[in-house]
């Protein structure tokens, strides 16, 4: 009875037994349960009562205090981005930027910040699924020593809209709709369409959104964007340009949009777990950070404008410069107190990082602070663990709900003299390190008339919507059309469609042409064009697949057994795998496993029926004669090859496993291979095999 976990029994007032409570053992607790006034508690299972089936007493502070915070626990989710992912981990400076800026964090290489990083999708609740197709979040904060400095970026380097005025309006159609309250996570309805097809600014981020970026095979192969200009300041006063962009170190992945579906039945949860494991194994996520450094000049010389965040600068044209790495590498203790009390904020900049006039980036500088207030509830939410800088905090801001500080002394003004009668004075502003705004360009573009107008070039919505179109793969232009296709079908106002339809005739008649015919609809006239678009070369860096990396390094690969599955083969496809980087998990019909053919029980990763194919990136089917035999009649093993097939994925297989394969109406193609050249194939997508399995537009 000494280590063994040993029940003693809780007794109702009758002396009848209610619960197995551990006295000892691996489940002995850690101290005493204490009401939040601390006060020791003797029974957390019942509730004081006016003898053993009469009411409940009001008297019971411990069962009212239990159940009063319990029903305060939540707080008001963010208004976009409410689902997200979060983890810590560090910035460490492999290139300097002395020259450019003086920001502590871009001065010693070699050195490291820690940083907190939150990814999120953008339309759907905080309890709404990882994979829909939506725009990722990619936040980042760098707790500097020169205090917090937050990158909130997406996966996309450009954004719907180019005023913050349009913010709540493009934020209203995409949700949700007003009256109905779905769909959830999703922009293929009316309201999101309508909003954008009037709004031909929205076209060059509706390509992307379209596009296989928003929906990644895992949030550790996105990249992520600053989207907008910023300004770098040196010590000399000098401004440079800036824009920000992660570069994830496993490469790009994206689903396809049946995987992406199907993985939303298979695991609500994908995107989270994946990026939680991944961690917990010590596959730690990494991504490069580089930036495009330009002056005025440059800026000046573009056909559209940097200020305008619907306009990119290809690599191509003004290549990216790596100058750090970011590492996350432990998850969060406490999900509530850290990913969802993380406070970002765009205005949150150190010395020598600036913003530019882009006025969408003017006004997010409003807008998060103020949101957290009602999200938080406090306009103390710096003090929270996770948003507390990690270099001292001083200044005369008192008080206020939920002061966690407790200041010493009389000194809440300045300035104040207190100093001279022996008294602390407190801090003082410091003219030569304090943060110090750039006085920017002072000619008359930046400062004139008060005018609620754009700059001319804004005026250009298509120009880069065709050089991104261009960019592409013909199987990923397949991609964006039949996206297209699937959005605007789900779409009941046929005007709203075919708006849309003469907007993106000015992209390209190819792509509107594609689209119409997959709605079965006739080409309406051309939208008429504020400007007239123009013709850019095309960029590699725009597209997905042409930046693939065929690795196995932090990717799936499900392996099917069976009752009688050879042990041998099974241990070297296993091997092969985990030594090309990758996870091997065994699923077999029963999750207690499968008796090999030397008579020895596998234990599986995994039951079959709870393990569709879309959770991995390459299969193998691992059966014997009779193990196949036995799963010709298993809905799920012959979906599970299916789905495999149909997702565009390398299948292995034995060759007693064909005629499973034959019912799952497998093509012996390029990526249909036995063991011995799986681990090749496992690394690669065969986009050729996809207009044999789906109409594409
Ligand atoms: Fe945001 N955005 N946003 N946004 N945004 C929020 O702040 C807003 C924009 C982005 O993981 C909110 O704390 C306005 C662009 C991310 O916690 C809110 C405008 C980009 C996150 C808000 C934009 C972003 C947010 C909601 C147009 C990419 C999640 C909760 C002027 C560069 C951060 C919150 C996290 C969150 C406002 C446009 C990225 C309401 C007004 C462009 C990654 O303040």
């Amino acid at each position: 009875m000494d280590d063994k976990t040993h029940f003693d029994t809780v007794k109702g007032n009758g002396g009848e037994t209610h619960q197995q409570v551990p006295e000892k053992g691996p489940h002995t607790p850690d101290g005493h349960l204490t009401t939040n006034q601390g006060i020791r508690v003797s029974d957390n299972q019942n509730s004081l009562k006016s003898g053993a089936r009469g009411p409940s007493l009001l008297e019971d502070f411990i069962l009212r205090e239990k159940i009063f915070h319990f029903d305060h626990e939540r707080i008001p989710e963010r208004i976009v981005h409410a689902r997200g992912s979060g983890a810590h981990g560090y910035f460490e400076l492999t290139q300097s930027l002395s020259d450019v800026t003086t920001a502590d964090l871009f001065q010693r290489v070699g050195e490291k910040v820690p940083v907190f990083t939150r990814f999120s999708t953008v339309a759907g609740g905080a309890g709404s699924v990882d994979t829909p197709r939506d725009v990722r979040g990619f936040a980042v904060k760098f707790y500097t020593q020169e205090g917090n400095w937050d990158l909130v970026g997406n996966n996309i380097p450009v954004f719907f809209i180019q005023d913050a005025i349009k913010f709540p309006d493009l934020v209203h159609s995409v949700k949700m709709e007003a009256n109905s309250g779905y769909p959830q996570a999703g922009s293929a309805h009316d309201t999101f369409w309508d909003f954008a097809s009037l709004m031909p600014e929205t076209t060059h981020m509706l390509m992307w959104a379209m596009s296989d970026r928003t929906i990644p095979r895992s949030l550790r192969t996105i990249e992520g964007f600053g989207v907008h200009t910023f300004r770098f300041i040196n010590a000399k006063g000098q401004s440079t340009f800036v824009k920000f962009h992660w570069k994830p170190k496993l490469g790009l992945q994206s689903t396809v949009w049946e995987e992406a579906l199907k993985l939303q039945s298979a695991d609500n949860d994908y995107h989270r777990r994946d990026l939680y494991e991944a961690i917990d194994t010590g596959n730690f996520p990494e991504w490069e950070l580089g930036v495009q450094l330009f002056d005025q000049a440059f800026a000046d010389s573009l056909p559209y404008d940097v200020l305008d965040a619907t306009k990119l600068i290809p690599e191509e044209t003004l290549p990216i410069k790596i100058i750090g790495r970011m590492v996350l590498d432990r998850n969060p203790d406490n999900f509530f107190a850290e990913t969802e009390q993380v406070a970002y904020c765009p205005a949150n900049i150190v010395p020598g990082i600036d913003f530019s006039n882009d006025p969408l980036l003017q006004g997010r500088l409003f807008s998060y602070l103020d949101t957290q207030k009602s999200r938080l509830g406090t306009a103390n939410f710096h003090q929270l663990p996770i948003n507390a800088p990690k270099c001292p905090v001083m200044n005369f801001q008192r008080d206020g709900m939920m002061q966690m500080n407790v200041p010493k002394g009389r000194a809440n003004y300045e300035p104040n003299s207190l100093a001279e009668f022996g008294e602390p004075g407190g801090p003082r502003e410091c003219p030569v390190t304090g943060f110090k705004t750039d006085a920017g360009r002072a000619d008359q573009d930046e400062q004139g008339d008060k005018l609620r107008v754009r700059a001319e070039l804004f005026a250009d919505h298509y120009s880069q919507a065709r050089l991104f179109w261009i960019s592409q793969t013909e199987s990923e232009q397949a991609h964006i059309a039949s996206s297209f296709v699937f959005e605007l079908s789900k779409v009941g106002l046929a005007p709203v469609r075919e708006r849309m339809l003469g907007n993106l005739r000015n992209v390209t008649d190819e792509l509107a042409k594609r689209v119409a015919d997959g709605m079965n609809m006739p080409l309406p006239d051309k939208a008429k064009a504020a400007r007239a678009p123009f013709d850019l070369p095309a960029s590699d860096a725009l597209s997905i697949q042409k930046n693939l990396k065929p690795t196995l390094k932090g990717r799936a690969v499900g392996i099917l057994i069976a009752d009688g599955t050879d042990a041998a083969l099974l241990k070297q496809v296993k091997t092969s795998v985990t030594d090309a980087g990758g996870k091997a998990v065994i699923i077999a019909p029963k999750v207690g496993g499968a008796k090999l053919s030397d008579g020895k029980l596998m234990a599986a990763d995994a039951q079959l029926q709870g393990a569709p194919s879309a959770l991995f990136d390459a299969i193998f089917v691992c059966l014997s004669d009779d193990g196949c035999k036995a799963l010709m009649t298993e809905g799920a093993a012959i979906q599970f090859v299916m789905d495999a097939f149909g997702h565009l994925k390398a299948i292995g297989h034995t060759p007693q496993s064909h005629p499973l394969l034959d019912k799952a109406g497998v093509v012996h193609d390029d990526g249909v291979v036995f063991a011995e050249h799986f681990i090749d194939k496992a690394a690669q997508r065969f986009f050729e095999r996809e207009p044999n399995v789906r109409t594409l537009a």
